[in-house]
């Protein structure tokens, strides 16, 4: 059983990290909550389904699979008519979304595998389940692959990445985040994943993410980002920004040595954006798509178009009248 609330610190600590997971972690306790809720009074219920989704949509402001799969999970739960309905509804609907971003990273495996070539060599930041599987299965799939994977400072990501590499028999060069322009020359494929996309098709991913495409796109090298399409972020449509998380100093630099060093502040942004420019190609489970067809994803697959916000527009007009 997940709770929320050890759920959230967990997200908050890091010890649950990366989009995918954090969306599904957040599921799963939604899930969990609601089973465990044991209120009789319908809006007593949804007020609490409520504060919960609050709580752990809080924890970290850039994955924009977090909401997504929060408003997933809720929908329909102020249609419900009793507390039952609405029960099973948050219980039938976080399972849904759990199976199908499995079935989502196995669909975008099998399509980023089909643009690696025999003989590649790919370089992956950070670590991404999505990005991973479609090395994996190229891997699997008898292609001979080579991967140059970076460190990911502040807090050291890439040796998730390069242990799974590893595991899977791959062969893997580990480096430094500084020395991606140095390999950028050696590499034949850029793989990535992402944390949010926005409509103009720009890429939210760990920061480096954006050093990384410009040298690729300087060397003429493709860069392609692995999302599932729930990474995709419908506000983004009336122009609201992603917002990047920056995390504490002492991921940087410990308090003992920070102390020494008054006049020294420490930046510490977790993420940054890509411009579409940099991108080649997004793999999402629905297929492989340009950057500037984000629009028709958020439309088509989440379900939001421009004219739901003219909607929700309208009813807070009337609202204020
Ligand atoms: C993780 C990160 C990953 C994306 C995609 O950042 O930037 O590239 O979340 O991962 P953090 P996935 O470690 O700060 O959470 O493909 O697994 O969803």
């Amino acid at each position: 059983m997940m709770l929320v609330n050890e759920t959230a610190e967990k997200i908050k600590r890091m010890e649950i990290r990366g989009a995918g997971r954090i969306a599904r972690a957040a599921a799963e306790s939604l899930r969990d909550h609601a089973q465990a809720l044991s209120v009789r009074d319908i809006n007593a219920f949804r007020s609490d389904i409520d504060k919960a989704a609050q709580v752990l949509v809080a924890t970290r402001p850039t994955a924009v699979s977090l909401p997504n799969a929060v408003h997933i999970v809720l929908a329909g739960l102020e249609e419900a008519k009793t507390t039952a309905e609405a029960r099973d509804g948050v219980i039938r609907r976080a399972d849904a979304f759990i199976d199908s971003s499995w079935h989502a990273v196995g669909q975008i495996a099998q399509i980023g595998a089909r643009h690696i070539r025999d003989g590649d060599t790919i370089l992956t930041h950070c670590n991404s389940e999505a990005a991973l599987a479609c090395i994996i299965e190229a891997h699997r799939s008898g292609k001979k692959i080579e991967v140059f994977a970076t460190e990911v400072r502040p807090r050291n990501q890439g040796l998730v990445t390069i242990r799974t590499l590893n595991e899977a028999g791959i062969r893997t060069n580990f480096i430094v985040d500084s020395a991606v322009r140095s390999f950028i020359n050696d590499v034949d494929l850029v793989i990535v994943g992402a944390d949010a996309v926005t409509v103009n098709g720009a890429v939210v991913n760990k920061i480096g993410t954006s050093q990384v495409a410009h040298s690729a796109a300087e060397a003429r090298v493709n860069v392609i980002v692995a999302a599932e399409t729930y990474k995709f972020a419908p506000r983004t449509i009336i122009g609201e920004l992603i917002t990047i998380e920056e995390r504490p100093p002492q991921e940087v630099l410990p308090d003992e040595v920070a102390r020494t060093l008054p006049h020294v502040t420490v930046r510490n942004p977790a993420f940054d954006v890509t411009p579409a420019d940099y991108i080649d190609m997004i793999v999402t489970e629905a297929g492989a798509i340009p950057p500037q067809m984000a629009y028709v994803i958020i439309r088509e697959y989440l379900g939001w178009g421009i004219e739901e916000f003219h909607k929700t527009f309208e009813i807070t007009t009337r609202h204020e009248e």
